[in-house]
């Protein structure tokens, strides 16, 4: 990973960032630090060029994300079977009718496709979409890739990658990728809560495992994760978990995470990514868009902690409920790391909630967002919303240090911000678990 393009300076070099600052320019100097640090985006759905189709990028892409379909079905009566039949410029014509022509683009998704197009210069306005179109199309996605990034303020993408998936696949099994700025993280949805659907294919591809995951099963499910660790390079191994999610209990899931994942993430010395909360398609009709989420039992979180101290977890949470307990479990535990406000929860109210209550009770240990994009060019709008909502949060609590006759300075900002955006996953995913 590209190391901090910001440099600390020496406290007491005498140079501007040492300086007590005076309470109203807080404000502006957090603005000026969150703009200038590049921000490891820590939990992506996006490829890295070599992955060929499955990387999304452009207009009709940004335009037909699941996140719009959902609000796409409350503003037309098109019904989600024939929306399906639909070809993608169809649903994207579709979804620009409704969301931005007919409506006012007002909610957080629909926001950030405006906020894309203002980016490259594209007209916003309801004639504008044949515009972008022929703008996305004359971009070749190997240098499209490096200006998106440079504009969001990103350094560093972070996958998340399928041993499973067919069509990522081919690309593993041919000597994966080596672009510097995206990583990979074996993914494990499929093996861990999958594996009644799954195990067959771990079967035909040589593993000795059973339907009940018995016997030499997670010997082998062992050798399957050390190939692919082998394969991928992974910064983590992760898995997305519903709110029923419990630990422990007598779940092929429980066995494969406590006895294959967690020991292979200690041999590998890397962390176990949880992201607790889904209620998977309580609307089916709406495909990827029919997810909901729901409050989870925390203990299972708190188990696992105690349980395998030897281990890290990235721990991300869906429901806004369970926010105040995973900070609280963080305390508890240092080898539990918040990260991220996800999905429903990427919104400026929210983010804002989550941030001040994370910073109140754990400082600057944790990792405040990760963009969860699909859509290559979502980072830009994401993590500028990201930066913005953030802003007001930290200058808050400098005030707040300031008025209680705390020293701070721009350098100290600095400081934290690197935590936030970079150091504190750097240092979660380098070295050797104990
Ligand atoms: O935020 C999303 O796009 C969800 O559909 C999920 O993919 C979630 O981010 C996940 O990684 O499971
Ligand atoms: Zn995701």
């Amino acid at each position: 990973m590209a190391t901090a393009s910001v440099k600390t300076p020496n406290r007491k070099d005498g140079s501007p960032s040492t300086r007590q600052l005076k309470p109203e320019q807080i404000p502006g100097e957090v603005q000026d630090v969150l703009a200038s640090t590049q921000v490891i985006d820590i939990h992506t759905h996006l490829f890295s060029p070599t992955f060929g189709k499955i990387g999304l990028w452009g207009i009709d892409e940004l335009l037909t994300y699941h996140y719009l379909e959902a609000e796409f079905f409350r503003s037309s009566d098109i019904t989600p079977e024939n929306y399906w039949n639909l070809s993608k410029t169809e649903r994207s014509d579709a979804i620009w009718k409704a969301l931005f022509v007919e409506n006012d683009p007002i909610s957080e998704s629909t926001r950030g496709v405006i906020a894309v197009l203002n980016a490259f210069g594209l007209p916003t306005e309801a004639s504008g979409l044949q515009k972008a179109r022929r703008f996305f199309a004359a971009q070749s996605i190997e240098t499209h890739v490096g200006k998106v990034l440079q504009v969001a303020g990103v350094s560093d993408v972070v996958m998340t990658n399928d041993p499973l998936d067919p069509e990522e696949r081919p690309v593993w099994m041919s000597g994966g990728q080596n672009h510097p700025q995206f990583h990979a993280v074996l993914r494990l949805d499929r093996v861990l809560w999958g594996w009644p659907q799954h195990w067959q294919r771990l079967a035909s591809e040589g593993y000795g495992v059973d339907e009940h995951a018995s016997g030499k099963s997670v010997e082998e499910v062992r050798r399957f994760l050390a190939d692919w660790h082998k394969r991928m390079r992974p910064l983590y191994m992760a898995v997305s978990l519903t709110d029923s999610f419990q630990f422990p209990d007598d779940s092929i899931t429980s066995k494969l995470l406590s006895e294959a994942a967690l020991p292979s993430c200690r041999e590998f010395g890397i962390p176990m990514s949880l992201m607790i909360g889904v209620r998977r398609q309580v609307n089916p009709r709406l495909r990827l868009a029919g997810d909901a989420v729901g409050k989870a039992d925390m203990r299972a979180v708190e188990n696992l902690c105690r349980t395998f101290p030897d281990n890290r977890f990235l721990v991300s949470v869906l429901s806004r409920e369970n926010q105040h307990e995973l900070a609280v479990y963080a305390r508890k535990f240092n080898n539990l790391m918040p990260f991220g406000c996800w999905w429903f929860l990427n919104n400026p109210s929210i983010v804002e909630e989550i941030t001040r209550e994370r910073i109140e009770l754990l400082g600057a240990s944790f990792i405040p967002q990760h963009s969860d994009a699909r859509v290559l060019e979502q980072v830009i709008y994401k993590w500028q919303n990201t930066r913005r909502t953030l802003a007001p949060v930290l200058s808050n609590a400098y005030q707040l240090l300031h008025a209680d006759g705390g020293e701070v300075t721009r350098q100290a900002i600095q400081r934290d911000v690197n935590r936030l955006f970079r150091t504190n996953f750097e240092k979660w995913t380098a070295g050797n678990a104990s």
